[in-house]
Formats: C-alpha cells, sequence, structure tokens
C-alpha cells in the first residue's frame, strides 16, 4: 500500500550535519520525497506534535530539545512508508537500535536521537497536517518509478 509519513530531522541531527545522510538513506530506500521545510519549531506546535507525551517525566526537556535549533520537516511516499521509515530509524533508545538502523547507527541517547517518523497512518495525517498547507505538498513523477515498481 503505497501512504505518506512524516519525518522530522531534529536539532541534534541538522547540528551534526546529519541531513544529507538521513535524506540519503530515505532516498535510497526509493522513497519520494514530496514535502521539505527547513524551520524552528514554535513551542505551541512542538507541544501539539507532542500531545501524547504531555504530563510525562521527559515532556518538558522533550519540548525544549525540539524547538532549540532548526529542523527539517519532510513527508515521504512509497511502499508502506509509515512502517518502513520506523524500521530504517530503529528503537527509540539507540542503545537498543540495531545496527543499519539510523538511530543504531548514529546515535547515543534517546533524549537525542536524531529522527521522528510516524507511527501510524493516522498520525502521519495528524502530523502532516499540522506541519503542512496543501500547497507545500508536491504530486510528482519520477522517471525511476517504474524501476521501484512494477
Ligand atoms: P519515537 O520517537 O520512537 O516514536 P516516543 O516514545 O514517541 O518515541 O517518544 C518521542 C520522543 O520523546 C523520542 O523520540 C525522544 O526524543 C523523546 N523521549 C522519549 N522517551 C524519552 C526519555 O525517557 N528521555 C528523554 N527523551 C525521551
Ligand atoms: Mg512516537
Amino acid at each position: 500500500m503505497i501512504e505518506r509519513t512524516f519525518v522530522l530531522l531534529k536539532p541534534d541531527a541538522v547540528q551534526r550535519g546529519l541531513m544529507g545522510e538521513i535524506v540519503g538513506r530515505l532516498e535510497g530506500k526509493g522513497l519520494k520525497p514530496v514535502a521539505m521545510k527547513f524551520m524552528r519549531i514554535p513551542k505551541e506546535l512542538a507541544e501539539r506534535h507532542y500531545a501524547e507525551h504531555k504530563g510525562k517525566s521527559f515532556f518538558s526537556g522533550l519540548i525544549e530539545y525540539i524547538t532549540s535549533g532548526p529542523v527539517l520537516c519532510m513527508v515521504w511516499e512509497g511502499e508502506n512508508a509509515v512502517a518502513s521509515v520506523r524500521t530504517m530509524m530503529g528503537k527509540t533508545n539507540p542503545q537498543d537500535a540495531a545496527p543499519g538502523t539510523i538511530r543504531g547507527d548514529l546515535c547515543q541517547q534517546t533524549g537525542r536521537n536524531a529522527v521522528h517518523g510516524s507511527d501510524s497512518v493516522e498520525s502521519a495525517r495528524r502530523e502532516i497536517g499540522n506541519f503542512f498547507n496543501d500547497y507545500e505538498i508536491q504530486e510528482w513523477k519520477r522517471s525511476v518509478d517504474p524501476w521501484l515498481f512494477e
């Protein structure tokens, strides 16, 4: 099933110069970028994005971290995109994340785990709506698509 998922490269990924590496992995997988925006997340938007974690011990630290510098917000499309990106990200705690995953290869701690990816199609829809207007999402054809999708 072709899906869309929301991916956010967190401030640590930007500061560490890992945007190209992570975008390269998603491109290499054959996922198609349909939206990208380099921005600083306002506090209200950060709290809305992470609303499910409100009240948890790490919530204020998480909001501080995610609003601490520019992030790269993206929407990627492809076969089973939501689960596919979650698999590529690896477990939330980089110490539990398998080698070969973004967090497993590139990160040290849960609180600096470089990347966010939607956890369901429903979350993806909500998160994409929080960050992008319709006109910021591109419907486009790639000439390579017949070599990725039969
Ligand atoms: P996920 O990003 O793998 O979906 P969630 O449990 O949804 O993981 O947590 C959202 C984000 O909150 C994590 O990616 C991480 O940045 C942060 N976080 C979660 N648990 C902790 C913690 O125990 N300490 C610090 N930060 C945490
Ligand atoms: Mg989550």
